[in-house]
């Protein structure tokens, strides 16, 4: 029987792209699409819906959209994809990403970009440079593991298991996401699986991380503190004194 899929969009200002990305879903493989939107001014919510979205609203932040998303789920989906809104990511690799949870085989494939395609200008060299340090940090954080995980990115096109997703009790609201979960997917030892995948320029509109030097800076400092928050142990806290505000 095939798995039930729920793909999962925080998108926030992305009037440009959102209708292209959303009319792309491969709607003959998945159940549902859900484009999480809290705050746009240029109407990304309207266009997401008229393109066959289910759109909903959470709090401010990146991490906050996706777990608004992942609890929005439909009742008996089994795996939550997550994806940007802004055409980065290319769906065309959905299968290779749901595949080996479908099987049985893994509980968490991330796709690296590191390892893909990327079209010129995509990601910038910093963000090259910090998949590269978070992933050797990571690997000196399993010293003495038996089996270790190696990351080479902190792309956000990855599927996971919805029954592994709610062990991890995500509760990052902000660019640490992915990161977090990456982290807590380790400690829970989910069979994680990383592919390549590809990626391409944003459509249109404007970044709100990578092409702006302040939020550059604001997501880097996050990175770190959930690296060594949630990497180091107190996991159990992590989040409830940033509710709200920050991406
Ligand atoms: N709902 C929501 N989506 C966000 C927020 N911040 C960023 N996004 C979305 O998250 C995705 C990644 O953001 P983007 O600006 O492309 O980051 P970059 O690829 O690292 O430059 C895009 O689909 C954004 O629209 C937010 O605060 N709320
Ligand atoms: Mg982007």
């Amino acid at each position: 029987m095939s798995p039930t899929i729920s793909i999962i969009i925080p998108a926030l200002n992305e009037a440009e792209s959102i209708g292209h990305v959303v009319s792309e879903m491969p709607w003959d493989l998945i159940a549902e699409c859900i484009v999480v939107d809290n705050g746009s001014t240029d109407g990304t919510g309207a266009i997401a819906a008229a393109a066959g979205a289910r759109v909903i609203s959470s709090r401010r932040g990146y991490g906050a959209a996706c777990l608004a998303g992942s609890q929005a789920a439909v009742v008996g989906s089994d795996i939550l994809v997550y994806m940007d809104g802004d055409g980065s990511d290319v769906i065309a690799d959905l299968p290779r990403l749901v595949g080996p949870i479908a099987s049985g085989a893994a509980d968490f494939l991330i796709g690296s970009r590191l390892r893909g395609r990327r079209e010129a200008g995509s990601m910038l060299g910093s963000q090259v440079f910090a998949g590269h340090m978070v992933s050797a940090l990571l690997n000196i954080f399993q010293v003495g593991a038996r089996k270790k995980v190696r990351y080479t990115d902190m792309g956000p096109f990855r599927a996971i298991r919805r029954a592994s997703f709610e062990e991890l009790r995500m509760s990052e609201l902000t660019y640490g996401w992915n990161l977090e979960m990456q982290i807590k997917a380790i400690k829970h030892g989910l069979r994680v699986q990383e592919i390549a995948v590809d990626y391409r320029r944003r459509i249109g509109g404007t970044s709100k991380v990578s092409g702006d030097v302040r939020a550059s800076a604001k997501a880097a400092i996050r990175i770190f503190e959930v690296l060594f928050r949630v990497g180091l142990g107190g996991a159990g806290r992590v989040g409830v004194d940033r509710l709200g505000e920050e991406r």
